[in-house]
């Protein structure tokens, strides 16, 4: 007879994942204790809340599908919701189905330790709190842990500091300051034109220019919703058989950018610059695997971004040389149009790196720029930074640090050997932050429902996934990204934004595939798992 625990499983996380799985644990019958370090629900929608923060996966498609009472009663304004609307969304949710009071607010998980003998995981928080449970549910988040890189004299710095991924909830006003922002990725690309109107003087500092595709965003028009909605099933299941599980209605273009003439590339591109964010990389079967179809598509944006931008050497500075999507794609309301202000600046720390902050501002290239506020837009410590910083130890005392050295290991991106009964939502090696986040949450929330239920009837205690199956998915993993333009630059899907961390492709490529994958786990009835 095993120990008994306070309850049956402990979700960490109150975003979209951890609201998501505790209502199906709670629908299931099993006891369960939320635990999340902000002081409501949303998740990345709670902390991100900087001027322009928006979804580039459009709303109809960035929100659940498992209730269909819920995606028919939601009335979204935009085309891309703005994290304002996607924050009510979640407090709606939580609203709806009774989310809320199985969660602890305002406490931060500093460790998780796996008992082998009671087979129970004892979870404990910054508040003192300390839960245990029969299994431990990370739903984390890919993007949730900020990165701050480690200026000198970071602390000497006089002015106010803020980070995109952790803003003050009672807004900024920037009104007449001097700001600098330091950082180009979709964050900054989305706050700067917002920010640039405001302040009285924006300096952009920019280590590698980035591909931006204008949104296009515009109100979802009453029409539009009520046609989708009125076959939504048939409109979820398209966007499950694209490859990142959204662009339901984007135009597909299978054909070789080869076979086209120049003028009717032009006019291609043209039409999916219109259409506007992550179709356009549609417009050719081949942009995302073959460099040189590739650079057609970068040579468009570069043409564009000349076109907009007046000043010819910020528009060079401005174009990037990389491959167009390596990076994950950005999409903008007005970020080129903004180096036309007059109170807007780039300045390129590429070859002359930031050397070190000072109270006043910051060095960099010899030369001092003095600032009332500096904006780091500079991303996340992606997939394994909010895992890593719960001090997780599993079987045997191995930690999750020292399991994951050289990388994060797992099968199927949900459990990683030596960590029995803890599942990871959207962990890497899942599709994860490579497809629509909403959906893959619910694939791994509903799996990892299944596969407790499974191992509990059949009176099983302990769920491990087998180490040859794991070894296995790493390669799988591996191969997949290595076929892809992914590996050629330094983005946070290979945790090359973050000084120290390994070079490893977190996510798997191709949420189809995926999704076939887990179904043929489900009907071999778990066997790459190990139960007893
Ligand atoms: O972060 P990023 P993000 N000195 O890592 C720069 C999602 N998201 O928050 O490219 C100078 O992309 C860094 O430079 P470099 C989305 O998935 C979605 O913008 O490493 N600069 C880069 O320019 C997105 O991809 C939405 O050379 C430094 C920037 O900081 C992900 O979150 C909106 C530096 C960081 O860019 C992350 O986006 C927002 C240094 N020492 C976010 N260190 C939407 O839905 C870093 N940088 C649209």
């Amino acid at each position: 007879m095993k120990s008994q625990c306070d309850v049956d499983a402990v979700v960490v996380g109150a975003g979209f994942g951890g609201l998501y799985m505790m209502h199906l644990l709670q629908q299931q019958g099993f006891t369960a204790q939320g635990i999340e370090r902000g002081s409501d629900v949303g998740g990345t929608w709670y902390w991100n809340r900087y001027p322009g923060c928006q979804c580039d996966v459009e709303s109809m498609e960035y929100s659940y599908q498992f209730s269909d009472d819920l995606q028919q009663k939601w009335e979204w304004t935009q085309r891309y919701a703005g994290q304002p609307e996607i924050l009510r969304y979640a407090n709606h949710v939580a609203d709806e189905f009774s989310l809320r009071d199985n969660f602890t607010f305002n406490a931060s998980v500093n460790g998780a330790n796996y008992d082998d003998a009671s087979e129970i995981w004892t979870v404990s928080t910054d508040t003192g709190k300390t839960v245990t449970a029969r299994y431990l549910i990370m739903a984390t988040g890919c993007l949730s842990t900020t990165n701050t890189p480690d200026f000198p004299g970071l602390a000497d710095y006089a002015g106010d500091t803020y980070h995109t991924g952790d803003w003050p909830h009672e807004g900024v006003d920037f009104t007449d300051k001097k700001i600098a922002i330091i950082g180009t990725g979709s964050s900054g690309i989305q706050a700067i034109p917002l920010i640039a109107q405001q302040a009285g003087d924006l300096t952009i500092f920019q280590r590698t220019p980035n591909y931006s595709i204008p949104a296009q965003n515009k109100p979802l028009s009453p029409e539009k919703q009520a046609e989708i909605k009125a076959n939504y099933a048939e409109f979820r299941a398209r966007g499950k058989m694209s490859p990142a599980a959204f662009g339901a209605d984007f135009a597909f273009n299978p054909s070789s950018v080869f076979d086209a003439t120049p003028e009717e590339r032009k006019a291609r591109f043209e039409e999916f610059w219109n259409y506007g964010g992550f179709n356009f990389l549609a417009a050719f079967g081949d942009l995302s695997m073959n460099m040189e179809a590739n650079e057609f598509a970068c040579e468009f944006v570069r043409g564009k971004i000349r076109e907009i931008v007046k000043d010819p050497e910020t528009a060079e500075l401005l174009c990037p040389d990389t491959v167009l999507g390596c990076k994950r794609l950005c999409s903008d309301n007005g970020y080129f149009e903004a180096f036309n202000q007059p109170n807007v600046h780039l300045v390129d720390v590429s070859t002359h790196p930031i050397d070190r902050l000072t109270a006043k501002g910051l060095i960099t290239n010899g030369k001092e720029y003095e600032f009332d506020a500096i904006i780091f837009a500079t991303g996340y410590d992606a997939l394994t930074g909010s895992l890593l910083k719960c001090n997780i130890t599993g079987s045997n005392g191995l930690t999750l640090a020292d399991k994951w050295a050289a990388g994060p290991t797992n099968y199927l991106g949900l459990m990683t050997t030596g960590f029995p009964n803890m599942f990871t939502i959207t962990g890497p090696g899942s599709p994860s932050a490579l497809a629509n986040l909403i959906t893959g949450i619910e694939q791994h929330a509903e799996f990892i429902t299944q596969l407790i239920q499974w191992s509990q009837k059949r009176g099983y205690t302990r769920i491990e996934a087998e180490q040859v199956a794991e070894d296995n998915w790493v390669n799988t993993v591996n191969t997949r990204a290595a076929a892809t333009l992914y590996p050629t630059c330094n983005s946070w899907y290979l945790g090359a934004n973050v000084p120290g961390k390994p070079r490893v492709f977190m996510p798997y490529v191709g949420f189809p595939d995926y999704s076939e994958k887990l179904k043929s786990v489900v009907v071999e009835d778990y066997a790459e798992f190990r139960f007893s």
